[in-house]
């Protein structure tokens, strides 16, 4: 029987909540693909949707703490220690397009550091979180990173810079650097579930450049956790800011780093 502290429990129940009014809305974004208009606004509302009753659930159980939104950013808070930092859709394009992959992500940050989070795949109903100091798990289930130790038998998950998003020239150098050593390269959509895949042992590693705080907040909880390391390109812990982010197990963080970083040079 798991004891869950009473904070993880809160930012699971609003997770599941705003995860529930998703999936209805999923079943009728997937209807909008037959019609050529209409979808992103759809998918707009049901991400407002989504972030509000998260900012209410998770302001109801603690009214002091500020957020930093996906959508309605900075919040400030009575309480100058605490930050949630929130996606309420993090797959936004795969929801917009019928893609049955995306995650709410509810991350804590306590004096500027990320001490829990929970990451949401309503879909399957699959509920990853962790605490600082206290174990990743998905649903019941306690994660452990994988264990491989090589690179050619490792799957590495990315994000690919996509029509005006910077960085494309340096991510082609990136991929083949990777591509032409891992067993598997994968992009799935989502960083949040990229990196609840890496806490999970299903993949190895994942990379991205110029992604939000709220895309990664609550997974680098799940990857440290789970035994793997998190750092930004530097090899350092300044991911929020920089937004860019390397994970991996706790073998191949340092190989897949170094790979990146001779790649990008
Ligand atoms: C997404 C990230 C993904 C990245 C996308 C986008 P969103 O977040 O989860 O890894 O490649 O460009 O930033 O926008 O769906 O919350």
């Amino acid at each position: 029987m798991i004891v869950r502290s009473a904070l993880l429990n809160v930012m699971m129940a609003a997770a599941r909540k705003a995860g529930r009014g998703m999936l209805r809305d999923f079943g009728e974004v997937e209807k909008l693909q037959v019609s050529m208009k209409g979808t992103a606004d759809f998918v707009s509302s049901a991400d407002l949707k989504a972030e509000k009753t998260l900012r209410q659930e998770l302001a109801k159980a603690r009214p002091g703490y500020a957020f930093l939104l996906e959508e309605g950013g900075e919040v400030a808070g009575e309480d100058k220690s605490h930050r949630w930092i929130v996606d309420p859709i993090d797959g936004t394009t795969n929801f917009l397009h019928g893609i049955p992959h995306f995650a709410v992500s509810v991350g804590l940050e306590r004096d500027g550091e990320m001490v829990a989070g929970v990451v949401y795949e309503p879909i399957s109903d699959s509920m990853f979180h962790a605490e600082k100091g206290a174990g990743a798990f998905l649903n019941d289930w306690r994660l452990r990173v994988s264990a491989r130790r090589k690179m050619d038998e490792s799957v590495i998950t990315t994000g690919i810079p996509h029509r005006g998003r910077p960085g494309q020239e340096v991510f082609i150098k990136e991929l083949t650097a990777v591509m032409t050593n891992a067993a598997g390269v994968r992009r799935f959509g989502s960083a949040a579930l990229d990196l609840a895949y890496v806490a999970a042992g299903r993949c190895e590693g994942y990379w991205e450049h110029s992604i939000k705080p709220w895309d990664m907040a609550a997974g680098i909880v799940l990857v440290r956790e789970a035994g793997g390391y998190v750092t930004d390109f530097e090899g350092k812990g300044d991911m929020l800011a920089s937004g860019d982010v390397v994970a991996a197990n706790d073998q191949l963080h340092a190989p897949l780093l170094s790979l990146l970083r001779r790649a990008a040079n």
